[in-house]
């Protein structure tokens, strides 16, 4: 058994941040039903493809456990079927442009009348506002949470990152309101709304740059490599790779960082494993040395003491480093690249990277459900084609007849 066994979604979603989404709730056992247009499906089929007239990777990545059903919801056949889809789920989820669904004729309203107890989870760009109306991709989220004015270095422009922060972000956090609304609908009896901004998803995770826009009311922020050189402006800067928490961190360079570009490791200098740490890069001598052998004397030299750190990675590897440093409690972690976590078996071992096989494409990889319960383990199952369980779902979810059936293809409906 799986934890969300019996519960029926009603999949609209598109592109990223949505199919995230309902992927996880895949992989908990609900039965996820992608609804896409008929002939056109889900874009990102055809997006970045690498083998012509296959499904692409972007989409096979983020739909698996789905079936797939086409339904042209624009036609009155297709509405029709479309209203019988939305009284027998639990759960509609979609990830339109601002009014697609209204468009189609399924207001909040209208979806409630059809059924009370369903409930309607969007994935938007902006909340209400002045920007309500756009449409947002990943990097524009990054821009307009937070993301970008934080990321980089202060002397270079905003940066956005490779996590998809404002995509499968927001996936992850509408996923919760989910769950938190059916847990809601055991007690009340009722569906609800659950919304989404991809501008505030992206500005909860950055929650802790917020904080220091209101440090920095009250002086300079001591962890950020501005300090205590360079200059505060009037907002959050960007703090290059510096350790966010309160104990100096940074990136240096290890043996073969000229020809690998992640021959890096990330090492925290914590207080409390600070001796250990200068012994082992040959710096016995801070440890008695008042200008050294405190945090609060290091802090102004924090520039020299990576330089003395990668001068002493630069001579190892870095899981050479990582070996070194951990039985000594230092926080760190080498710079893995993608090729890396690609091959690393213990992500294999946990079902985190997994080998998928797939009819048209072959074997590839992809990520398996990172959030692991004990009671309800999640099997990878391939994405589905395009339309591929649209007569089974439409025979054992709505009970249509094969004549039904074929007459909404005849419709162009199907
Ligand atoms: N049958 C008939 N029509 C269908 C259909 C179906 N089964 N499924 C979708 N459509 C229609 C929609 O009704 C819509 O038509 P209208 O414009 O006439 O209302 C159209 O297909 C596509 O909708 P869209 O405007 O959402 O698509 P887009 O490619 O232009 O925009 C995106 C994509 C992602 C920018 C936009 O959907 C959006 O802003 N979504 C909200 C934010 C979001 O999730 N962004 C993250 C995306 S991942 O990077």
């Amino acid at each position: 058994m799986k934890a969300l066994d019996g519960v029926r979604i009603l999949d609209m979603t598109h592109v990223q941040s949505g199919p995230t989404c309902t992927q996880l709730l895949a992989w908990f056992g609900a039965d996820v039903i992608k609804v896409e247009r008929p002939g056109v499906g889900d874009a990102t089929r055809g997006q970045l493809r690498d083998i012509p007239d296959v499904d692409s990777l972007y989409f096979t990545m983020l739909n698996h456990n789905k079936r797939s059903i086409t339904v042209n919801t624009k036609s009155e056949t297709g509405r029709a079927i479309f209203t019988r889809l939305i009284e027998s789920c639990d759960v509609l989820a979609e990830n339109f442009a601002p009014g697609a669904l209204d468009r189609m004729g399924f207001s909040w309203e209208r979806i409630q009348e059809i059924n009370p107890r369903i409930i309607y989870a969007s994935v938007k760009g902006f909340g209400p506002g002045p920007y309500e109306d756009c449409k947002v991709y990943e990097n524009v989220a990054q821009c307009t949470g937070g993301g970008a004015s934080t990321t980089g270095f202060d002397d270079g422009p905003p940066t956005v990152t490779g996590a998809q922060i404002g995509d499968s972000g927001t996936g992850l956090h509408l996923a919760l309101g989910i769950v938190t609304a059916l847990f809601q609908r055991e007690k009340s009896g009722r569906g609800q709304r659950v919304v989404c901004a991809m501008q505030d998803g992206v500005l909860n995770l950055c929650r802790v740059k917020l904080r220091d826009q209101q440090r920095l009311a009250h002086g300079p922020l001591k962890e950020y490599p501005q300090y205590p050189n360079g200059t505060f402006g009037d907002a959050t800067p960007r703090s290059g790779n510096a350790s966010g928490g309160g104990q100096p961190g940074w990136i240096v360079k290890c043996k073969g960082w000229e020809e690998d570009p992640n021959a890096y490791i990330y090492i925290i200098t914590q207080a409390a494993a600070f001796a250990g740490l200068a012994r082992a890069i040959g710096h016995e001598d801070w440890l008695e040395d008042p200008e050294w052998n405190t945090p609060e004397a290091r802090l102004p030299k924090l520039e020299t003491v990576f330089d003395e750190i990668e001068k002493w990675t630069m001579t190892k590897t870095k899981f050479e480093v990582m070996e070194i440093l951990n039985p000594l409690n230092v926080p760190c972690g080498p710079v893995l690249s993608m090729k890396e976590l690609s091959q690393e078996p213990s992500l294999r071992g946990t079902g985190t990277v997994v080998e998928v096989d797939h009819p048209t494409r072959g074997k590839y990889l992809t990520v398996g459900n990172p959030i692991k319960l004990s009671d309800s383990p999640a099997d990878v199952v391939r994405s589905p084609l395009l339309g591929e369980h649209t007569d089974e779902v439409l025979a054992s979810v709505l009970g249509m007849s094969a004549e039904e059936i074929e007459a909404a293809k005849a419709a162009k409906a199907v």
